[in-house]
């Protein structure tokens, strides 16, 4: 059909291009239906089968969904087994990769066929040869040897060393252990006076030479020797060491037994310890070896000068010459004895008396001084006795013993209370 300048075809069923000289590829449009194959051909196409279709060269047609395949023979490759399989007799070496062509094979240079890399390595064609990218845990340039410096093996910027079975780590200064895990703190000498380091988890102990104590081994230990005795435990101190001693014992090292420590004293006074006892200083009030006693005493309850003396529960006050009652706070009225001679008048007086003569003229007119007598009566009892009965106290006195008509009178009776002595003056004719 010719145009204005041209010409124009029109194809028939099966052809196409501007010369109608293009076989139209129907199996484009997926015309077959399944289980076959399309296959193209010149001014049209066929569905094939096993049934329809043969594979060439012997090769076993085998349906599938898709169509047929054909499982070739030895030495025949292609779609349809079409091919000479040049490479069947594998010509090529092991690194080679054999090609086939329609007329025959060509071996090209392919390193990582040959699967050289061991253990999942993947082989890298580098066009002169192949690298291996091992999989983790394995090394070597084929990935042959395990790898024990698998990332994380040294800690710290340690340098990993495979070994046989296991690898080492080089460590960096002030790091060890087998990953260089572990910080050397004793690298920096924390220990003194010769203390042995011990490096711990987080941080480190000195073992100290004997005498050193401390967490660095910096402070004396004057316990070293045991000094404490008797159990005693020893505290050290700065320039010396103290003993905390047991109960019962004392000392600087605990080397006295402390008999105060029972409060033998009832807590009534001051223990003393000594080598092989106690004593107390009792407080004032309290008396005995061990303050156990009262000392009613103490407060000094005998007034006008009379003496205080202990009872079990008590005092008893023996009273001064001329005192009575139970602190001695009475006068005793001797008057009331009747010590006083005839024609003399008794004057009790605080702690004693007198007796004054009614007629001092007749007294001396009487008495002849030569036999006026002076002696001296305890104030006790018997004194007293001694003064009230002129009998008694004539023989007491051993003076005119035998006589019978004899005048025997006190002419003064003086009481000397400061002395506790009754001086008598007395007239004696016998
Ligand atoms: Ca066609
Ligand atoms: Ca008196």
């Amino acid at each position: 059909m010719n145009t204005y300048s041209s010409y124009e075809c029109k194809c028939a069923q099966g052809w196409t291009g501007d010369n109608c000289n293009d076989d139209i590829d129907e199996c484009l449009q997926n015309p077959c239906p399944q289980d076959t194959a399309c296959i193209n051909k010149i001014n049209g196409f066929s569905c094939v089968n096993c049934a329809s279709f043969a594979c060439a060269n012997n090769g076993q047609c085998i349906d599938t969904q898709n169509g047929p395949i054909c499982n070739c023979s030895e030495n025949w490759i292609g779609s349809t087994c079409q091919l000479t399989n040049f490479c069947s007799s594998t010509p090529c070496r092991s690194y080679e990769q054999c090609i086939n062509t329609d007329v025959a094979y060509i071996c090209e240079y392919h390193p990582c066929i040959s699967s050289p890399c061991q253990n999942n390595g993947q082989c890298i064609e580098t066009g002169f040869g192949f690298i291996c990218n091992c999989s983790r845990g394995w090394t070597g340039s084929r990935c042959e040897n395990r790898d024990y410096c698998v990332s994380d093996a040294c800690l710290n910027n340690g340098s990993c060393i495979n070994l046989n079975t296991s690898f080492q780590c080089h460590c960096p200064d002030r790091w060890y252990g087998q990953s260089c895990e572990r910080f050397d703190y004793c690298s920096f000498n924390p220990c003194f006076h010769a203390g042995f380091c011990e490096n711990t988890n987080r941080n480190f102990t000195c073992k100290c030479r004997q005498g050193w104590v401390g967490p660095k081994c910096e402070t004396r230990d004057f316990c070293y020797s045991s000094p404490c005795l008797n159990s005693g435990v020893c505290i050290n101190k700065n320039s010396s060491y103290a003993c905390t001693c047991p109960m019962g014992w004392t000392g600087t090292n605990c080397e006295s037994y402390d008999y105060c420590h029972v409060n033998p004293c009832n807590g009534r006074g001051a223990c003393f310890n000594k080598d092989a006892g106690y004593d107390c200083s009792c407080n004032p009030g309290y008396l005995g070896q061990t303050c156990d006693l009262i000392d009613y005493c103490a407060s000094n309850p005998c007034l006008n000068n009379g003496t205080c003396a202990l009872e079990l529960s008590g005092y008893l006050c023996k009273c001064h010459a001329g005192y009575l009652g139970k602190t001695c706070e009475l006068d005793m009225d001797e008057c009331s004895f009747d010590l006083c001679p005839v024609r003399s008048t008794c004057y009790n007086n605080h702690g004693g008396f007198s007796c004054v003569w009614n007629d001092r003229r007749r007294k001396r007119n009487l008495f002849n001084e030569k036999n006026v007598h002076t002696v001296q009566l305890p104030y006790t009892a018997r004194g007293i006795n001694l003064l009230k009965d002129t009998v008694m106290l004539r023989r007491a006195l051993n003076v005119c013993e035998e006589e019978k008509h004899n005048m025997f009178q006190p002419i003064q009776v003086k009481v000397l209370t400061r002395e506790r002595i009754i001086y008598v003056k007395f007239y004696a004719s016998c």
